[in-house]
């Protein structure tokens, strides 16, 4: 009886204590985060989503009808005192064939419905659908450790090969984008929460995936298949842009390096086309001090932050510091793993650096592209992305411990307005 009493009060206080903090959990989830497959911004998202909301409610139905079946057969048939006990236990039947047949059909019926758009989902997101093959943009994205490579073999560049940039992925919005996923290590994972589900990047197997943005948008990306240390921040950013704009963008990403010139003398112009970008998306105001500080916009309107890094700001650059800094690029051997197109480096074991000022993030993602963050980052690698290949590739002796590179905190100064300067 005690046992009896105990366990009913311990059944209450658990739905109780459900009850209240079921809401709590429900807010705790988020439903709009960065990462959020709930907030779809794309096709491919979308239908992805569908189907997880069909198996959502299809398993609610489930979950109520046997929920209620089993709550009232507890409440009637409860035990209420060892007086109600049957001494022997009712005569056993082979059950209800009518009840059975039901039962099974029912589950029938509901697999088919789950399989039904699955199915079709399967097939849709697999590739870039028939009809809208013609206009479909192609990217190779190739997986690190811990970052990621972002080739497009449409924008060709003359003597080099295709357009290659890190980190930060450039799409045209409300067009299809098929991405061609490759490995040069470990098995990664290709996750655009908001854009599309993951595909994996296998070593030798070429995997690929669709997807589409509805609209202009900043979006984050992550490996979402453990790789090694720093798996957890292998990340990365896509950022889809109006046709005009994307068009301008690769105009820009195109031209070699930017080289920073002292005042009047004659600095290399941009052409025509990638100009369309700086006349429509003017900086917010040149005169707000240091134009090597960090954007204020990037977090509130990342998609603003990342338009205002696009734009250099000769007025803030010192020309000596920037020209020391490219010497000590070549000097420190940074060249031997970073490539600055038209500059010194041809390395290709780290991401390309040609236009690294224009971006929004270093360290995959992981780190706000501020002069502050730069020079952390070139100070010790290590301390934000444990086992990368920077540090144990040659900032350090991996069998002795001991630095190979070592920068003064001039030079790291010197280095990072060059960087910087790059946009
Ligand atoms: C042994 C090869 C190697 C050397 C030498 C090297 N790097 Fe790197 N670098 C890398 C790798 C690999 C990454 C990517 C690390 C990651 O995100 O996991 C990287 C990342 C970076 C990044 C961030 C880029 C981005 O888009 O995320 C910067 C900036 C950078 N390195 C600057 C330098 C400078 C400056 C030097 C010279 C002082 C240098 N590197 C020397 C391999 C190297
Ligand atoms: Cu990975």
């Amino acid at each position: 009886m005690r046992l009896l009493a105990l366990r009913s009060r311990l059944k209450w206080c658990f739905l109780g204590s459900l009850a209240i903090t079921g809401p709590l959990w429900l807010a705790g989830c988020w439903l709009n985060g960065p990462q959020s497959t709930f907030d779809v911004k794309g096709p491919v998202a979308r239908s992805q989503l569908n189907v997880f909301m069909v198996t959502v409610y299809v398993t609610t139905v489930i979950f109520v009808v046997v929920g209620a079946v089993l709550a009232y057969a507890t409440w009637k048939f409860y035990c209420r005192s060892s007086a109600d006990q049957p001494a022997e236990p009712r005569p056993q039947g082979h059950g209800n064939p009518l009840v059975e047949i039901s039962l099974v059909s029912a589950s029938v019926f509901c697999l088919i419905l789950i399989a039904l758009p699955t199915l079709k989902n399967i097939w849709y997101t697999y590739d870039v659908p028939e009809d809208q093959r013609a206009n479909a943009y192609e990217i190779t994205a190739t997986g690190y450790q811990w970052w990621f490579k972002f080739e497009y073999p449409q924008e060709p560049i003359t003597g080099v090969g295709p357009l290659v940039t890190g980190n930060e992925l450039i799409i045209p919005a409300g067009r299809p984008v098929r991405i061609n996923l490759r490995t040069v290590d470990v098995i990664h994972s290709f996750w655009v929460p908001k854009l599309a589900g993951k595909v994996d990047m296998i070593p030798n197997r070429a995997n690929h995936l669709w997807l589409e943005a509805d609209e202009p948008g900043y979006f984050y990306g992550q490996c979402a298949e453990f790789c090694g240390d720093s798996h957890a921040i292998m990340r990365f950013r896509v950022i889809a842009l109006p046709a005009q704009e994307f068009a301008a963008w690769i105009v820009g990403q195109k031209l070699p390096a930017r080289v920073v010139t002292p005042a009047g003398a004659d600095a290399p112009q941009k052409p025509e086309a990638a100009q369309v970008r700086l006349a429509n998306y003017p900086l917010a105001d040149a005169s707000s001090g240091d134009a090597l500080s960090a954007s204020p916009a990037f977090d509130a309107e990342p998609l603003t932050g990342w338009r205002e890094k696009q734009i250099p700001s000769p007025a803030a650059e010192d020309p000596a510091l920037i020209a020391e800094g490219r010497h000590l690029f070549q000097q420190k051997t940074c060249i031997a793993c970073h490539t600055i197109r038209g500059h010194e480096g041809v390395g290709v074991t780290g991401p390309e650096l040609t236009h690294v000022g224009s971006r929004t993030t270093i360290a995959a993602g992981s780190l706000e592209n501020t002069p502050r963050r730069m020079r952390d980052w070139i100070t010790n690698p290590n301390r934000f992305k444990p086992g990368n290949k920077m540090y144990n590739g040659g900032y350090t002796d991996p069998a002795t411990g001991q630095r190979l590179i070592n920068l003064t905190d001039g030079e790291i100064t010197a280095i990072v307005a060059y960087l910087q300067s790059l946009k």
